[in-house]
């Protein structure tokens, strides 16, 4: 019978329990759960009989049942664990995944026991994130495709009761897919890789002045001239939107939502070189691939160019489940402030109109905001005490903690440094909720964590940049604030080298983390 206390009596009967730094550092679960209760006994033994019983019926939880039986292969046995419906009184032995009444929307608990394994949640993403725990207490070598599934065992899960729900909703990666374009497969491996450490948003930066990355089929030389090329001058590229829909559904499996984001009114040479017709003076201009910002912008007062836009936030938005819609609006410098705020506010009518709410750069703000609107603070040296004051919710994506094409140190080969030199240990040492006068717990959304590609050509190179700092905002993200404390976070992360190996990642091995 699995001792299973709701989360209040646990964490006050036993208050020093929060993440069990001391008792139980071999867990070294990246981002740390609230409670993390060792039992007595042995634990749970992976065989070639190990049952996966899912108790709900529902297309989600039994897509979480395979998941977590292709997670496992053949580790365990000849063939991955089988998955099965759950019996009414409870089998012995198994993984079982089941719904309870758990009102946390993203939270779990999962038992370890000698005779079984018990994820519950309230949702299916708690499920999948229970699942992703119990992924990390297996040892890192399931990860690994090319070794022999012999040597991969005896598969023992520790004895543990862990109970656990994030702190942010949003707990984000934003891909820059404009400067340097990535194809279907790349962005895929992206979402596998973020989803181990309980993100749930991707933010795809689909449009640039170096490339327009999404087909609208109202606007066709957006993506057959527009996309033609990236920083550098490599051939770019853009997903059609049946590959956009592919991803969507990739993401929503792990849990991820896709947040498109259409840069407008700058950051928009591309759709500028497509169009004659969206400049002031009529004419066309040449594609771009330098790494120069705040050069182009819509011609604001065409009406064209919100017939243009209705059209383009239409067509995606019209495919996209998210709730949101990011319009970008940063770095605008050949508009008066009028011209500017009066575009963000047609704009934000256009969304609206289209079913979706705002979600923009930190620029935005001196627009009128509709309420839930979403303001992405990333200028270190701005406030978002104007954003916040009129009702919208901060994402916090502060470039110099967050932003992971900053270099590293002096010696980082690749990235930028126009904000930071950003260490892992900088990635980690800071709080969303103490990064300006003004920001409370309360006004945040989430944090999210970026990374821009002029100086990234591979997916080799954001993983470099990417990995471990994303794995840092990432438990930033999930993880209580007063759970958090570097010393103890670098002996996870290290322990987390031979899974980021296994699974062929690309990783900074920083002289800070004792990598295992
Ligand atoms: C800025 C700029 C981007 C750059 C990035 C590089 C924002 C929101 N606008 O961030 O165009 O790619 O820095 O770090």
């Amino acid at each position: 019978m699995a001792l299973v206390l709701p989360l209040a009596v646990m964490t006050s009967a036993h208050p020093g329990s929060f993440g069990q730094t001391a008792a139980a550092p071999a867990f070294d679960l990246i981002p740390l759960p609230r409670v993390v209760e060792p039992r007595q006994g042995d634990g749970f033994v992976l065989t070639p009989q190990t049952v996966i019983y899912v108790q709900d019926r529902s297309a989600d939880a039994q897509r979480i049942g395979q998941y977590l039986s292709s997670v496992i292969g053949i580790a365990a046995g000849p063939e991955p664990p089988r998955v099965e419906p759950a019996r009414s009184s409870p089998a012995a032995g198994g993984i079982h995944l089941r719904l309870n009444d758990m009102k946390e929307p993203e939270g779990y608990e999962l038992t370890v026991e000698a005779t079984a394994i018990t994820i519950a949640a309230g949702r299916p993403a708690g499920l999948f994130y229970g699942v992703q725990t119990l992924r990390q207490l297996l040892p890192a070598l399931i990860e690994f495709e090319a070794v022999r599934a012999d040597e991969k065992r005896p598969l023992r899960v520790p004895a543990v009761t862990i109970v656990d729900h994030p702190r942010f909703r949003w707990r984000g990666a934003m891909l820059d897919v404009a400067r340097h374009f990535f194809s279907v497969d790349e962005v895929k491996r992206y979402l596998d890789l973020i989803s181990i450490y309980k993100l749930n948003r991707l933010h795809l930066h689909l449009a640039d002045d170096q490339g327009w990355r999404i087909e609208i089929k109202s606007w066709p030389n957006l993506t057959r001239h527009g996309g033609s090329t990236e920083v550098g001058g490599g051939p770019g590229g853009f997903y059609t939107q049946a590959q956009y829909s592919e991803i969507i559904a990739y993401a929503r499996d792990r849990f991820i939502e896709i947040v498109p984001e259409i840069d407008m009114p700058g950051h928009t040479n591309a759709a500028l070189a497509s169009y004659a017709e969206l400049n002031c003076d009529g004419k066309a201009r040449p594609l771009y691939t330098g790494i120069e910002v705040g050069f182009s912008a819509l011609c604001v007062d065409k009406e064209i160019t919100y017939r243009f836009i209705d059209d383009v936030v239409r067509e995606i938005a019209a495919l996209t489940p998210s709730r949101y819609f990011h319009i970008g609006g940063d770095e605008v410098k050949t508009l008066t402030p009028e011209q500017y705020v009066r575009f963000i506010e047609r704009v934000q009518k256009i969304v609206q109109s289209h079913g979706k709410q705002v979600v923009g750069w930190d620029e935005i703000a001196p627009a009128a905001l509709a309420p839930g609107t979403l303001v992405q603070h990333w200028r270190p040296d701005g406030s978002p005490t104007a954003a916040v004051s009129k009702g919208a919710r901060i994402v916090m994506s502060v470039a110099n903690r967050a932003y992971l094409d900053m270099k590293y140190d002096n010696s980082t080969p690749i990235g930028l440094n126009w904000a930071a030199n950003i260490e892992v240990r900088d990635s980690y040492e800071w709080d969303p909720a103490d990064v300006a006068p003004g920001i409370s717990e309360s006004a945040l959304e989430g944090v999210e964590a970026p990374i821009w590609s002029e100086t990234l050509g591979s997916m080799r190179d954001v993983e470099f940049m990417a990995f471990p700092r994303l794995v840092a905002i990432a438990e930033i993200g999930w993880t209580r604030e007063d759970g958090r404390k570097w010393e103890e976070f670098r002996q996870r992360l290290g322990a987390h080298g031979p899974r980021f190996t296994a699974l062929g990642i690309n990783f900074y091995r920083a002289a800070s983390v004792p990598w295992k």
